[in-house]
């Protein structure tokens, strides 16, 4: 009983949270191509909420993937799948797109610094898909 008085209270403060989120997101708009990103430095601020979205204007399918970023409030919607397996563990932040589509991530960076994001595809990283956000105090 009393477990489930917590995970009511949760779910009541997770609504509260969502619903008067107060900040505004900023929006970043992104493209994906071979092989690379445009452009390939994105700018964000702490606590700020920021909903991404990326334009997959190649051919072939491609992903946006931050490794070791803090953030919250993640919600990514995809328009392509491919397979992860070759990862060791599904990263935190990640959205995928099909060639002509736009893919959507929307996150709240918790903590200031320089973070690398790229494309986990085979040889894409290598090939030039990388690029630095920028998370400003
Ligand atoms: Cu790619």
């Amino acid at each position: 009983m009393r477990g489930r008085t917590i995970v009511g209270m949760l779910a009541a403060a997770t609504l509260l949270i969502a619903a008067c989120g107060g900040a505004k997101a900023a929006s970043l708009e992104l493209t994906a191509r071979e092989f690379g990103f445009g452009p390939g430095e994105l700018h964000a601020r702490a606590n700020q909420p920021v909903e991404l979205r990326m334009k997959n204007e190649g051919q072939l399918t491609h992903d946006w993937t931050v490794e070791g970023m803090p953030a919250s409030a993640v919600r990514a919607h995809d328009t392509g799948k491919h397979d992860m397996a070759a990862m060791g563990s599904m990263p935190a932040l990640h959205t995928t797109a099909e060639h002509g589509t736009t893919s959507t991530i929307a996150f709240t960076p918790t903590k200031a610094g320089s973070y690398t994001y790229y494309c986990t595809a085979a040889g894409h990283r290598e090939a030039g898909m990388q690029g630095t956000i920028v998370v400003a105090p």
